[in-house]
């Protein structure tokens, strides 16, 4: 599955790296999992990203390498490599602003993913709706290749691995997850470092809004849907940041009965980011492709046009029909 991407890596020099807006643990691993090997390869290779790196994974970035968010300056310079790879998304909406560069660019385009796709956006994909993450599946093109596995790209692909499957929790995650992540371990990962770094490191700000933000759970459907509101002011009251509601939407998951789980982040502008969450027999990816967004059957999310209260009126009447 491999031959061609392999093809195209090893007949050009400059490669850009890029991924989904709002990058998550899985588009940082892959990311820098295909920066590493490029590396090795001695290629010149570059990874930039629409928004800041999260703090939870900044430990993978120590050189501050990425170009996260990359300025407008950096955008322009990145149209010119050879090959863009895109890793962990398969539209050129979900790149955001470097979207428009590095569709117009005369570069050869690669897509590593595994979410669900409508039409492919370059021959060269490779998109696994069956793996658990998209480092599993740079960890078997590094693997193909035969490219040295560095330590820091172990790290970073067991990262995407741990944290989208939620550590090991979602049903996508048997039998290949485990499997991989062994052999990341293998290599010399510690499962317990990783883990300290992502999710122990916490701060005052954001776990106080986390409890304002449950305090406030909301239930519907006979306690089959359940959702959780951040307001502005919730977030400024706390001193925390809008990234620091990531999460969770994961504890709605946690209550007995509840089907569906949904958040939603007031943002600026009159938007709402809308994280959903359900079990594995119930579709939460139509819920969110319905209303323009996307992800999988069990984690999506939205960007809503409009109030909070027409988010959560429009969005839970949609989960409702879901049931
Ligand atoms: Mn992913």
């Amino acid at each position: 599955m491999w031959d061609e991407v392999k093809a195209v890596i090893a007949s050009n020099q400059s490669f850009v790296i890029s991924s989904h807006v709002n990058p998550d643990g899985d588009s940082i691993g892959s990311a820098l999992g295909v920066y590493e090997c490029l590396k090795a390869l001695g290629k010149d290779a570059v990874v930039a990203m629409n928004d800041a790196i999260p703090a939870t994974y900044t430990w993978l970035d120590p050189e501050g390498e990425i170009l996260a968010p990359a300025s407008e300056d950096e955008t322009g310079r990145l149209a010119a490599a050879d090959v863009v790879v895109i890793v962990d998304a398969n539209g050129w909406d979900r790149l955001g602003r470097l979207r428009k560069p590095l569709e117009e660019s005369a570069a050869a385009k690669i897509v590593i993913d595994h979410h669900p796709y409508s039409e492919l956006i370059t021959p060269l994909s490779v998109i696994d709706t069956k793996a658990s993450s998209t480092a599993e599946l740079i960890y078997d093109l590094i693997d193909s290749i035969g490219a040295p596995l560095t330590s820091r790209a172990a790290d970073a692909l067991y990262t995407g691995i741990l944290t989208d499957t939620v550590s090991f929790r979602f049903a996508r995650s048997a039998p290949c997850a485990h499997i991989v992540a062994a052999k990341l371990l293998s290599t010399g990962v510690d499962p317990s470092r990783v883990y300290d770094q992502i999710y122990n490191r916490n701060t005052g700000a954001r776990t106080r809004l986390m409890g304002r933000a449950l305090s406030n759970i909301q239930f519907s459907g006979c306690g089959r849907v359940a959702w959780l509101t951040v307001t502005r002011s919730m977030i400024e009251e706390t001193s925390a940041r809008s990234s620091d509601t990531s999460g969770f939407v994961d504890v709605t998951m946690t209550i007995a009965g509840v089907e569906i789980g949904i958040i939603f982040v007031e943002g600026k502008e009159g938007t709402v980011q809308i994280s959903l969450r359900s079990r594995p027999d119930t579709d939460v990816n139509q819920v969110a492709v319905a209303l323009g967004g996307g992800g999988h059957k069990n984690a999506a999310g939205v960007t809503f046009n409009g109030t909070l209260d027409e988010a959560v009126g429009t969005v839970t009447a949609a989960a409702a029909k879901a049931l």
